[in-house]
């Protein structure tokens, strides 16, 4: 089919639409491919990690379904993230967990691992322009198996973790200084009760006190993060690093506050968060998920709550304090899929709120015509940004919507399904 040179692009089309709204999207496609999405390793593996032997999740993390193909080794986890990265537009980092070191086999448990267990992801990754980032692994390990880590009340299972997170901050420091790119390392802890506590105070101080031998020595290319949850399943009654917890902690010792989008009530959002939390942190990381009713870790998909924490980050302008990072698991359908479908989500929900005349909205705002406010904002739902996201995926030469499928099922029957 060829196209009459004197008809309009859609994309052109889209463009003066945009422009009569006093939008550039020329100057929003730059901005977007500026920002960096941290992939999350976990999904291409079910959170499942390659130490030796055998371990169970746990720790109130669970990945449901059994859909084939799962990469059961470092290289074939990064093939399969090679495939990913071909077709999500800009230039993009990689989020690893502690237990996706490379151990050749060998027993390495927790608080023995070394820079050199990650070696083969700090070559991979400088040889693809990519930066890291990186988490201690609290989990799927005896000692995490009665509920509590760091935490703990047993002096011997509080050492083990605090040697874990320390090895890990150095860790983070040397893929930070290998990759001219720091490197963010996030503390999650599963800690907690599934019924009612007693003392909800003692673990909490005892967090505090590990967490300031934690963060002791200085790293200057680990960044700290820590992230709270409301509940797990098994800690139901009590989480000891809550929200309050560690928004306090972040506060005090100047670490970055971790928001992930599926740990709070259903109907508390993130985004109205960020807003609040920027004025007394440094910066950010963010977990963007999607919560379905008591499960945290959906897909993330183009919905009003991306939406919105896209747009917060666009209109405070706090995208240089934020790192954006995805965490969500699905073993029932295709791994890559999963990736690409939710982080091609992020990057458009980004576009979006590149795209919106926020001053017009302030200003209609400020002069309280909230009619005027609630009407263009409806308005914008309308507006043509498919054809900026497709023009936008199309100059950096990545497949357009429909055609990225494509590449991922071939991916499928030339690769994944031939592992067993
Ligand atoms: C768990 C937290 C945490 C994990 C990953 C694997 O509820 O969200 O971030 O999902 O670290
Ligand atoms: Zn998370």
């Amino acid at each position: 089919m060829s196209e009459n040179p004197n008809t309009p692009s859609a994309y052109q089309f889209a463009k003066e639409r945009y422009a009569a709204l006093g939008v550039d999207t020329e100057t929003a496609m730059q901005r977007l491919a500026a920002i960096p999405i941290s992939l999350h390793c976990w999904q291409g593996d079910d959170v499942g990690g390659f130490e030796a032997g055998e371990s169970e999740l746990g720790s109130g993390l669970a990945v449901t379904g059994n859909y084939p193909g799962k990469a059961r080794t470092a290289d074939e986890l990064r093939q399969d993230l090679e495939k990913v990265y071909s077709l999500l537009p800009g230039t993009h980092r990689l989020n690893l967990h502690a237990i996706y070191g490379e151990f050749g086999g060998r027993k390495v448990d927790r608080d023995e691992i070394e820079v050199e267990h990650y070696s083969g992801w700090i070559d991979w990754a400088k040889s693809k322009g990519l930066g890291l980032d990186f988490n201690p692994s609290f989990f799927a390990h005896p000692k995490a198996a009665d509920g509590f880590t760091l935490s703990s009340a047993d002096e011997g299972i509080r050492d083990f973790w605090l040697e874990h997170g320390k090895r890990t901050r150095k860790i983070a420091d040397a893929m930070g200084a290998a990759l001219g790119s720091p490197c963010v390392n996030n503390v999650w802890i599963p800690d907690g009760y599934k019924d009612l506590p007693a003392d909800r105070l003692a673990p909490r101080k005892r967090l505090d006190g590990v967490l300031d031998e934690l963060f002791a020595e200085k790293h200057d290319h680990c960044l700290d993060a820590v992230e709270c949850k409301l509940f797990g399943i098994g800690s139901e009654s009590y989480v000891v690093g809550s929200h309050e917890f560690y928004m306090g902690y972040a506060i005090r010792n100047n670490t970055l506050l971790c928001l992930d989008a599926g740990h709070f009530h259903p109907t508390e959002s993130i985004a109205d968060k960020i807003s609040s939390v920027m004025l007394s942190v440094p910066e950010i990381l963010l977990h963007v998920s999607r919560g379905v009713r008591w499960d945290s870790d959906h897909v993330i998909v183009l919905d009003d709550l991306l939406f919105d924490i896209a747009r917060e980050l666009v209109r405070g302008d706090f995208l240089d304090r934020t790192h954006i990072g995805l965490d969500f698991f699905d073993a029932s359908i295709n791994r890559v899929a999963a990736w690409t479908i939710g982080t091609r989500a992020m990057i458009k929900a980004l576009l979006v709120a590149l795209l919106e005349p926020t001053d017009t909205l302030r200003k209609l705002e400020a002069a309280g015509d909230f009619t005027g406010r609630l009407a263009m904002i409806e308005d914008l739902k309308t507006m043509p940004f498919g054809a900026v996201w497709d023009e936008y995926c199309a100059r950096q030469d990545v497949a357009g919507a429909h055609v990225w499928l494509d590449e991922v099922r071939n991916y499928e029957s030339e690769v994944l399904s031939t592992r067993s």
